[in-house]
C-alpha cells in the first residue's frame, strides 16, 4: 500500500540516468495514493522529453514489486523472513560489530552507488570512516566513469564530466562521440546532436557497432573494441603531419607537448588501420571534419573508458583536443558523459576509496584536517585509502568478512560475476539496503527496504555538474525507511548518538561545509537556490557566486593553470583473441532496461520492449556457426559460459559480438567479462574480452565436436 495523499503537482527529476530529466508528478490511482509522470517543459536539459524508463518509473513504487518490510535470514532454514525494523537494525549492528571486534575495522567493507543522492553518498562515506573506522569503502562508480575521471584529473587538474552545459553542443562545429550510444542511453539528449546538424555542425561517432546513435553520424568509425587509444593517436599523428596543430594554444595553455607529440608520431596511419580496422581514408576524413571548423568537441562514454587502458585512452582523446586548441575555450572541449543518476555527485563526496567530501584526497593532511573539523573528530582517527571496487569485492570472504551494501547489484553488474557472487556468499555477514529484492539482496543476511526517489528529498549532480533537487511527492509506505534513517539508526546502535541526521537538507548543509574550499565546492549552493535557478553548477563557493557552467576558460585547474599533455602509447587489451577464444565480446545497454535491471525488470512495459538478453552478431559469424535469428548461442570465455538468443545484424563488426548486461541467470553477460583493471583508475575491462561461440542447441551433447567446429568457424569469420 502506498501512503499519504498527494494534493499538488511536484516538480522533480527522474530516478535513473545522469541526464536527470525534469518531470512533474501528480496524484494517480484510485485513491490518489500513487503518482504518475506528467510533462515538465520548464527544465532546460530535457524540455519535457523523457525516455520510457523515466515515464514508467512510478511502477517501481508499487507494493507489488518492492520490498514492504525488513527481512532477516533465519539461520535454521537459510530463508529470509520478515522482521521488525528494530530486529533488523540490531542484527546489522551486531553483524558489523562482531566482525570488527573479531577481525579489526578493515574486515568490514562498505559498497555504495552512483545512484545515491549527494546526501546519502556523503553520509555513507562518513559512516564508514567514523562509525565503522574502516578504510574499505568504494562504489559502483568505479565501474562507470572512473577512467575519464582519472584522465580529467591528470590533464586538467579537476574532474567534472562536462566542463560546459549540454546547450553548448549544438553551437560547436563538430562533435566526435566516442563509445556513447546516446540514442539509447540518454534519448532526450539526442536532440542536442540533431540541433548540431541542423546548425551545420558535423557528427562523428566511434563505435564498433552501427548503433541508433551511429546512424545519425556524418561519419561512423567502427574500430575493433579496445583499440580507441590507437585510433586517437592515429588522428593526432595526422593532425601533426597535416600541420593542423594550434601552436599558440599549445604554447600558451599547455605543458608536455613534445613528449605527447613524439608518442603520437610513432602511430602511423597504416599501423593504426591495422590495429583498429579503420581504413586510412576514414582517419583522414575524421581529421579534416574535426579540424576545419573553429570549434569542436570530443565526448566519450563507456566504450573507450571501460578498458584496462581507459585512462590512457581518454588521455589520448584529450591530447587531440589540446593539440588542436579545442579545450579551455567557449564551444570547444573534451567531456565525459557520466552515466548514473548521481554519477557526478556520487564521485565527489566521499564514498570513493581514496576520497573525502568536496572531491578532496584522503591522503592530503589539509583535507583530513578540514573534514575532521567539520565532523568534530581528530584527523588521526580517519582511516587511509582503501581498495577499489573490484578489488574490494574480490576480497570478500578473505580479508573482508562483513559488508554493508547500498545502491548496487554486483551479482549482475560486476565483472567475472560468478566469482563475485561466490565471494558474496562466503561472507560472514552481508547487509543490503535496496528498494527491491535484487539478486544481491537475495544473498543477504539482512535486507533493509528503503524509500524511493518520489518519497524522499535529496540532491543529485547531473552530467553537466549541475546540482539539482529531487523532491518528495508522496509519503512512503509504512514498512520502509530512508537510507539516511538506516545510517542514523545503525550509527546510534554503534555508539554515535549525534552526527547522522535524517533530514536531507541538514545533511546537505553539512556537506556544503565539508566541501568548502575543495575542488567540488558546494558551499554557496542551497536547496532554495537550486529550485530558483534550475540547478546550480559547481564550483560555487559563496552564496552570491553564480555557479560555474563553463570551466577552464581562463585557466585549467592545475597549479600552473596549464593543461597537461600526457604521453600515451597503444597497448593490447587485457585479453587478446587467440585460437581458442577467437571472437571479441563487448557489452553495454539497451534503451528499455537500466543497469542490473533490478528496477526496470519489474516494469511490465519495459519488459515487453526488452524481454531478455541476446547476443548480437554479424550474419557471417552466424552462418559459419550455423545459428539463425533467435536461436540460442553459447558464449564462452575463460571465466564462464552464457547462453542467449542470437540477434543477427550487419551493424556489428564480424569479429565482435555484443551482449547487454541487464539480466541475471543463464544470459548474464558478466559471467564472461574480464576483471583486468586499469592501473590508474582501477576500472575493469567490461568492453573487451576474448570468447568463443557455440550453437547452444547443438553443443548440448548430441553432436560432440560440433561446438569445437563452430569455434573454428568463428575464428575464421573473425579473421576474415
Ligand atoms: N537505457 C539505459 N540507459 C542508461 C543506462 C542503462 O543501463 N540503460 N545506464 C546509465 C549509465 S550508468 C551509463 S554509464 C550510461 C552508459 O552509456 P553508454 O556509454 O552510451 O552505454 P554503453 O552501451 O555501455 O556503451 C556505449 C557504446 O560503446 C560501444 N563500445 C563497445 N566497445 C567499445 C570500444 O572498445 N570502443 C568504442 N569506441 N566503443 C565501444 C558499444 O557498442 C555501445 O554502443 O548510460 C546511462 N543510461
Ligand atoms: N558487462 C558490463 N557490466 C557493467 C557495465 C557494462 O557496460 N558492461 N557498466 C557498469 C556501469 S557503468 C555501472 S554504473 C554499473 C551499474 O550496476 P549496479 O551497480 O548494479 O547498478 P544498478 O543496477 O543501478 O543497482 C542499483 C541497485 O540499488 C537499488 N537502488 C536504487 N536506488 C537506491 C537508493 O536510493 N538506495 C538504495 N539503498 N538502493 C537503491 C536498485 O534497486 C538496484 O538494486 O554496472 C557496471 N557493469
Ligand atoms: S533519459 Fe535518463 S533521466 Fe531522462 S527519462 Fe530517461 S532514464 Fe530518466
Ligand atoms: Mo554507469
Amino acid at each position: 500500500m502506498l501512503g499519504g495523499m498527494l494534493t499538488t503537482v511536484t516538480s522533480t527529476h527522474c530516478p535513473y540516468c545522469a541526464l536527470q530529466c525534469g518531470m512533474n508528478l501528480r496524484p494517480a490511482g484510485e485513491g490518489g495514493e500513487g503518482v504518475e509522470v506528467v510533462e515538465r517543459t520548464d527544465f532546460p536539459v530535457n524540455r519535457g522529453a523523457l525516455c520510457g524508463k523515466g515515464r514508467t518509473a512510478p511502477a517501481v513504487l508499487s507494493s507489488r514489486v518492492r520490498l514492504a518490510g525488513p527481512l532477516v535470514k533465519n539461520p535454521a532454514t537459510g530463508e529470509l523472513e520478515p522482521a521488525t525494523w528494530e530486529e533488523a537494525l540490531r542484527a546489522v549492528a551486531e553483524g558489523l560489530r562482531r566482525t570488527r571486534d573479531g577481525h579489526g575495522a578493515d574486515a568490514v567493507g562498505v559498497f555504495g552507488g552512483g545512484g545515491l543522492t549527494n546526501e546519502k553518498a556523503y553520509t555513507l562515506g562518513k559512516f564508514a570512516r567514523l562509525v565503522l573506522g574502516t578504510s574499505q569503502i568504494d562504489y559502483n562508480g568505479r565501474f562507470c566513469m572512473s577512467s575519464a575521471a582519472a584522465a580529467h584529473q591528470r590533464a586538467f587538474g579537476l574532474d567534472r564530466g562536462l566542463p560546459f552545459p549540454l546547450e553548448d553542443i549544438p553551437r560547436t562545429g563538430c562533435v566526435i562521440l566516442v563509445g556513447s550510444n546516446l540514442a539509447e542511453t540518454m534519448p532526450p539528449a539526442l536532440r542536442y546532436l540533431t540541433e548540431l546538424k541542423e546548425n551545420g555542425g558535423r557528427l562523428i561517432v566511434v563505435d564498433p557497432r552501427r548503433t541508433r546513435t551511429a546512424e545519425q553520424a556524418d561519419l561512423h568509425l567502427a574500430p575493433r573494441p579496445g583499440t580507441d587509444l590507437a585510433l586517437a593517436l592515429g588522428l593526432l599523428h595526422l593532425v601533426v603531419a597535416e600541420g593542423r596543430t594550434d601552436d599558440d594554444f599549445i604554447r600558451d595553455r599547455t605543458t608536455g607537448w613534445p613528449d605527447a607529440r613524439a608518442a603520437a608520431m610513432s602511430h602511423w596511419p597504416a599501423l593504426v588501420e591495422r590495429i583498429t580496422g579503420v581504413p586510412v581514408p576514414q582517419l583522414r576524413e575524421a581529421v579534416r571534419v574535426f579540424c576545419e571548423p573553429d570549434n569542436a568537441m570530443v565526448l566519450t562514454a563507456r566504450g573507450p573508458e571501460q578498458q584496462s587502458k581507459g585512462t590512457d585512452t581518454v588521455g589520448a582523446w584529450i591530447n587531440l583536443c589540446l593539440a588542436t586548441g579545442r579545450a579551455g575555450r567557449p564551444l570547444s572541449g573534451y567531456g565525459c558523459l557520466t552515466g548514473q543518476g548521481n554519477g557526478q555527485g556520487g564521485r565527489e563526496h566521499g564514498q570513493k576509496a581514496d576520497q573525502l567530501p568536496g572531491y578532496r584526497k584522503l591522503d592530503d593532511p589539509a583535507a583530513r584536517a578540514h573534514v575532521a573539523g567539520v565532523w568534530g573528530v581528530d584527523p588521526d582517527t580517519l582511516p587511509g585509502p582503501g581498495r577499489s571496487a573490484y578489488e574490494l569485492l574480490d576480497a570478500l570472504g578473505t580479508d573482508i568478512k562483513a559488508l554493508l551494501l547500498m545502491g548496487s547489484n554486483p551479482v549482475v553488474s560486476a565483472p567475472r560475476a560468478a566469482h563475485i557472487q561466490e565471494r558474496l556468499e562466503s561472507l560472514d555477514f552481508l547487509a543490503v539496503a535496496d528498494v527491491v529484492l535484487s539478486e544481491t539482496a537475495a544473498l543477504a543476511d539482512v535486507v533493509l527496504p528503503v524509500t524511493q526517489w518520489a518519497e524522499e528529498t535529496g540532491t543529485t549532480t547531473n552530467l553537466e555538474g549541475r546540482v539539482l533537487l529531487r523532491r518528495r511527492a508522496i509519503q512512503p509506505p509504512e514498512g520502509v525507511r530512508s537510507d539516511l534513517e538506516v545510517l542514523h539508526g545503525l550509527a546510534e546502535l554503534l555508539g554515535w548518538e549525534k552526527g547522522f541526521p535524517t533530514d536531507p537538507e541538514e545533511v546537505f548543509d553539512e556537506l556544503r561545509r565539508a566541501s568548502a574550499g575543495g575542488p567540488a565546492d558546494y558551499a554557496g549552493i542551497s536547496y532554495r537556490r537550486i529550485v530558483e535557478e534550475d540547478g546550480v553548477f559547481w564550483p560555487c563557493p559563496e552564496a552570491d557566486h553564480p555557479g560555474t557552467p563553463r570551466l577552464f576558460l581562463d585557466r585549467f585547474a592545475t597549479p600552473d593553470g596549464l593543461a597537461r599533455f600526457v604521453p600515451v602509447t597503444h597497448r593490447a587489451a587485457g585479453e587478446e583473441t587467440d585460437e581458442e577464444y577467437p571472437v571479441v565480446l563487448t557489452t553495454g545497454r539497451v534503451v528499455s532496461q537500466y543497469q542490473s535491471g533490478a528496477q526496470t525488470r519489474r516494469v511490465a512495459e519495459l519488459n515487453a520492449a526488452a524481454p531478455g538478453p541476446f547476443v548480437e552478431l554479424h550474419p557471417r559469424l552466424a552462418e559459419r556457426l550455423g545459428v539463425a535469428e533467435g536461436e540460442p548461442v553459447a558464449v564462452v570465455s575463460r571465466r564462464g559460459r552464457a547462453v542467449a538468443p542470437a540477434r543477427i545484424t550487419t551493424g556489428i563488426r564480424p569479429d565482435t559480438v555484443f551482449m547487454p548486461f541487464h539480466w541475471p541467470g543463464e544470459g548474464r553477460a558478466n559471467t564472461l567479462t574480464n576483471p583486468a583493471l586499469d592501473p590508474t583508475s582501477r576500472m575493469p575491462e567490461f568492453k573487451v574480452c576474448a570468447v568463443r561461440l557455440e550453437a547452444a542447441a547443438r553443443a548440448g551433447g548430441q553432436a560432440p565436436g560440433a561446438g569445437r567446429a563452430a569455434d573454428q568457424a568463428a575464428g575464421r569469420a573473425a579473421g576474415g
